[in-house]
């Protein structure tokens, strides 16, 4: 039971400085410094430099709390440190009681015999992980990607250590909760909740496991609450330390991902007692699902696709990386805003990216209510691990204590061992020994594949991300498991490259683009706007970035006539770079099953392969992403003059929809061809719909840069998804202005922004001056003479703006508007 909090105010000071300043846990050295005004904002120009220089020096958290004699008066009492980062010694009462140094893990601490009634204090002493590595690497260098420090010789979050998308921050301090709980002999030590599902029947199967001795009788009563509020209970006599317990949920209700239906979730109730003395509960939320990821071997190698109660999904999501290098700053709040971004994207999955740390309880909870199907990395990435000794044992010990803080999980849809080991091994230099070669294979195909099957042996795992078959196996094919494609990006490959590619489930893939302008002046100085500033370069942290952005602009489009239009354009090329992978892969639903780009979102505001920046900020490539991750999609695959259109339905129902499709000559806006074709397509099925050639009408270059086709599926009179083709690259289209005219209301709970377009406009960017919001939405194109309304939600706004504010505020712009005209 947990007696004290040991929340909230503390002392810091830097062990070789005198004066002690005010802190707050749980928190982090930077954190504290910051609200003492002690460092500026690390985020701001060049201070990470100056602020990471700070994690040279050892720091000290120090408090005191009053214990009274009934609480002396337990049989146990445990210190409890949900998560220190990472090297510390604790002291209570200037006695040491232990040695940590691993951020990943909780740790329980024996106090009983310490602790005295009255006041006690308790000193935390923070070592600087960065002393620590250098006089690693002086003995032995590890090699590790992305930075020098031999990272990977601490278990801490890597990207920390800077990463091509994260400063060098190493942050210290004590990150998640520290309390002291109290029990007398008995507690619950474990709830583990399996299911079993047959023939639409779920039984759950509760494992209890308590701290106390044998053949005492203990009093356990049991409660699961339906989504409805409907209760079960059971109540069973304890004997042993350890006993199963069967409940079978009439008429349950499933959970289901995103897109697929309900996120039905379920309470458990665990109390021990004995006679009428409460000793201890717990309390889980479930969901009741099946889900797994199905390999298949097939005509072109093996499948990978998550199967959630019976039913493939094709996985539609990216990559989560923290959401601050300051973990304090991290929120329940801040996190709902992101998960919700996610699945008003149509998103039904994510990836937890192994470089980072084991998220907290409530990134599952709302993964959970908002039915995202979480892949969960270990915290091993893009490093070499000499696994043996202590070192091992920790990682054991960190793995344990993740699986079963989170194995209940609804939304847990598979663990992964570590994120681009197994291809390192296979396809990068590394120079390193073949000692630490077999260190891999003992770590992550002998040892924590063995902790998954003996701690949470229902959820699927995983060797590594990328893998095949393991064993330095072909990693990264194409054919078998999951894959990673740098090809475009990093490889300057054309967008066209993606619809080379059949993967079975592509788990990153990536193009960069800068954050809008507010965003930039969060950390510049008007001078420092130009993307080749050292302020930019230093935002910038992946080396050839923004040449390879400027490459890839001027693949598409004409040069930018401004900072502004550079920004504007950089967030496009990535959002058609994506578009082209997702909807080629979604074509071929069956032979892949999974599109998961990189990025999510950013630690810190930077040019990277986020879909969302750092202040929560949607970019071009979300608001597509919503589009060309929807449920039923109409996308056109073109080749010179030919086009096929096809469907993809990822819903359960048929679609009975209608595509009409208009070849437009863009200077008159006359149509010179169309169509409208009715049909049914079946669930869970992609479909070519129609194949057009139009090299008759289109046979000189001028005609090709003049017209385009606009296509539009609906249903009734919904339209489900619609796109535009250009049959030259955007740059050499003949764009005319296209008048665009805005018109808006103000609804009760929305502002509805109406608009025309005289001509065709691509990328109609609609944004705010200074409130945020997220519009309904965004970087769409409209065809010549077309009418649309878009809605800006006022809960999505981050201030109450008026009618007039509004007017005053929003800015549109599109393609046309990018480049210099004379
Ligand atoms: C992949 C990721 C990250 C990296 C990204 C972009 O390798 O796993 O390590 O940030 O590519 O280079």
């Amino acid at each position: 039971m947990k007696l004290m909090d040991l929340n909230g105010k503390w002392m810091m000071k830097r062990v070789d400085e005198p004066q002690w300043i005010e802190a707050k846990v749980p928190g982090s050295v930077y954190s504290d410094l910051l609200s003492a005004g002690k460092i500026e904002d690390p985020f701001y120009r060049e201070n990470e430099d100056s602020v990471y220089k700070l994690s040279c020096f050892d720091y000290e958290y120090s408090r005191e709390f009053t214990v009274t004699k009934s609480i002396l008066e337990y049989d146990f009492l445990k210190l409890k440190c949900e998560g220190l980062d990472t090297i510390a010694e604790i002291s209570v009462n200037g006695k040491k009681i232990a040695e940590t140094e691993n951020m990943h893990r909780s740790y329980e601490f024996d106090i009983k015999k310490i602790l005295a009634e009255g006041v006690n204090t308790i000193n935390i002493l923070f070592k600087s992980p960065v002393t620590y590595l250098e006089e690693r690497k002086k003995v032995k260098p590890i090699w590790s990607n992305f930075s020098d420090t031999s990272f990977a010789y601490l278990r801490k979050a890597h990207y920390m250590f800077g990463w091509d998308w994260s400063p060098a921050l190493p942050d210290m301090g004590i990150w998640r909760s520290i309390y002291i709980e109290g029990f007398n002999k008995q507690r619950i030590d474990e709830v583990y909740v399996t299911q079993k599902h047959e023939q639409g029947n779920v039984t759950l199967d509760i494992r209890l496991k308590l701290d106390l001795d044998d053949g005492m009788d203990y009093g356990i009563s049991l409660t699961v609450c339906s989504p409805q509020g409907d209760k079960i209970e059971k109540s069973i006599t304890m004997y042993k330390r350890e006993e199963h317990v069967l409940i079978e949920i009439p008429d349950p209700l499933l959970w289901w991902p995103n897109g697929c239906g309900e996120q039905n979730l379920y309470n458990i109730e665990v109390v021990l007692s004995k006679g009428e003395n409460r000793l201890d509960s717990k309390s889980l939320r479930i969901g009741l699902r099946t889900m797994t990821i199905n390999q298949k071997d097939d005509e072109w190698g093996r499948s990978f696709a998550y199967e959630i109660n019976g039913i493939e999904i094709f996985a539609k999501g990216a990559n989560f990386v923290p959401m601050d290098n300051i973990l304090a700053r991290c929120s329940r709040e801040r996190t709902e805003r992101l998960i919700k971004s996610c699945v008003d994207a149509n998103f039904n999955s994510i990836r937890v990216w192994g470089g980072a740390y084991y998220p907290e309880d409530y990134f599952f909870d709302l993964c959970d209510e908002y039915g995202l199907i979480v892949w969960q990395d270990l915290m091993f990435a893009c490093g070499v691990y000499d696994f043996f000794g202590k070192f091992k044992e920790e990682v054991i010990a960190e793995v344990v204590c993740n699986m079963k803080r989170i194995r209940h999980h609804a939304s847990l849809g598979l663990w992964c061992g570590n994120n681009e080991m197994e291809q390192g091994w296979s396809e990068w230099d590394m120079k390193e020994s073949e000692e630490r070669k077999q260190y891999y294979i003992d770590q992550f195909e002998v040892v924590l594949p063995q902790v998954a099957k003996d701690t949470d042996p229902n959820t699927f795992y995983w060797l590594a991300s990328p893998s095949s078959f393991g064993g330095f196996d072909r990693p990264n094919d194409e054919n078998y498991g999951d894959m990673h494609d740098w090809t475009v990006w990093h490889s300057r490959e054309p967008f066209s490259y993606y619809r080379k590619r059949f993967p079975r489930f592509m788990s990153e893939f990536g193009l960069q683009s800068f954050p809008c302008r507010k965003t930039i002046e969060s950390f510049t100085l008007p001078e420092d706007r130009n993307i080749f500033s050292y302020i930019m370069e230093k935002h910038q942290k992946c080396g050839t970035g923004n040449e390879k952005i400027m490459y890839y602009i001027s693949q598409n489009f004409r040069y930018p006539n401004s900072f502004d239009s550079l920004l504007y354009l950089s967030q496009l090329v990535q959002t058609e770079g994506i578009r082209y992978g997702v909807e080629h892969w979604r074509r071929n639903r069956g032979r892949c099953m999974g599109a998961i780009y990189w990025q999510l979102n950013d630690c810190w505001p930077v040019a990277s392969w986020a879909s969302i920046d750092s202040f929560g900020r949607w970019k071009a490539l979300h608001y597509a992403a919503k589009r060309f991750y929807s449920r039923v999609l109409a996308s056109a695959c073109e080749d010179g003059t030919s086009v096929s259109l096809h469907i993809t339905n990822d819903t359960l129902n048929k679609v009975n929809g209608t595509m009409k499709w208009r070849l437009i000559y863009a200077l008159t806006e006359n149509v010179l061809m169309h169509n409208l074709r009715e049909g049914i397509v079946e669930p869970l099925t992609a479909v070519e719909f129609e194949k057009l050639d139009f090299s008759k009408v289109l046979d000189t270059d001028d005609k090709k840069r003049n017209a385009y086709l606009d296509f539009k599926l609906t249903e009734g009179d919904k339209v489900l998804s619609s796109g535009i083709v250009l049959f030259v690259p955007a740059k050499y289209f003949n764009f005319k202005d296209p008048e665009i005219e805005v018109n808006i209301k103000e609804e009760p709970d929305r502002f509805v922004i109406g608009l025309t377009s005289k001509k065709l406009a691509k990328y109609i960017e609609l944004n705010l001056k200074i409130t945020d919001g997220v519009f309904s939405d965004n970087y769409f194109d409209m065809s010549g003479g077309e009418i649309r309304e878009v809605y800006l939600n006022k809960d999505s706004l981050t201030r109450n703006i008026s009618l007039q504010e509004l007017k005053l505020e929003l800015t549109i712009r599109s393609l046309y508007d990018s480049y210099e005209k004379a």
